[in-house]
């Protein structure tokens, strides 16, 4: 899991969607006794606002959500099999949900990638919003080289998913798994995730805080010193990856970015204080 917002503790959670699903997915990561990480990675600050994530070997900025790549690799790095990726908008949802059948598709060894359908917009194509990959050459390969090159979607909607599906669609049918189960919506009592993405924002902080409250457990993120790391640092990844530095078009085309979006911001911020 990851994103460039903190996960705050006490009652300030109570309007983090971040800091709510952080506490709901590590919740259940206990339960399933799977080692979980926060990558709340870190871009360039200026005294106006955040540089955006940026791609020198595509000389493209990108939106937040690409860094979901960088932290998956980084997961990598670390030695494991499997790794599972969900943004911070979507809660493993029932958790006494029976995860091993699923899981089990990787005992095929021709498995290397599991999504969700995104259903209801296609059904044909994955959500990026949750993914399990396994370790290997074809999964580094895809990551990195998704990252490096130019892309239509750099910082349109739906951003880095829809090139991996672009990209999955040449791979044969074998090594991969759609799961067509509910998650976009409540639709079930026990399904297995719940993605509130942005068409429903407003819905997130509400629908979480229900989560707790349908319980009886507390909101407030608990354990975060051993799961929130804060030194992905996403231009050192970049240097690393692309090869390259950023040339001084880049630099203008970055800060354009980034300062546009500061005054969107405020803008926004703006408007709804009247
Ligand atoms: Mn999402």
């Amino acid at each position: 899991m990851g994103d460039d917002r903190p996960v705050v503790g006490g009652s300030s959670a109570f309007s983090s969607y971040p800091s709510l699903a952080y506490e709901i997915n590590r919740l259940f990561c206990e339960k399933m006794g799977w080692d979980f990480r926060y990558e709340q990675y870190q871009l360039p600050r200026r005294w106006w606002g955040t540089l955006p994530p940026f791609s020198s070997a595509a000389h493209q900025s990108r939106a937040a959500s690409w860094v979901k790549l960088l932290a998956v690799e980084r997961a990598l790095d670390l030695g494991y099999e499997l790794v599972v990726w969900i943004d911070s908008d979507c809660i493993f949802y029932h958790h006494e949900a029976d995860w091993s059948g699923l899981l089990g598709q990787f005992n095929r060894p021709d498995v290397s990638f599991l999504s969700w359908v995104d259903r209801p917009f296609f059904t044909d194509q994955f959500c990026a919003g949750f993914f399990v990959v396994r370790s290997c050459d074809r999964i580094r390969h895809l990551i990195q080289t998704t990252w490096n090159r130019p892309s239509r979607y750099s910082l349109k909607h739906v951003y880095e998913q829809s090139e991996l599906n672009a990209a999955l669609k040449a791979w044969p049918r074998t090594q991969y798994v759609l799961v067509d189960e509910p998650m976009f919506a409540l639709e079930e009592p026990t399904q297995k995730l719940l993605h509130i993405a942005s068409f429903d924002h407003q819905l997130r902080v509400p629908s979480f805080l229900k989560w707790f409250a349908d319980r009886g457990l507390q909101p407030e993120p608990q354990k975060t010193d051993a799961h929130v790391v804060t030194d992905l640092e996403v231009d050192e990844w970049d240097r690393r990856w692309s090869g390259t530095e950023p040339t001084p078009g880049d630099v203008v085309r970055r800060y354009s970015r980034g300062l546009l979006q500061a005054a969107r911001a405020k803008i926004k911020r703006f408007k709804s204080l009247r």
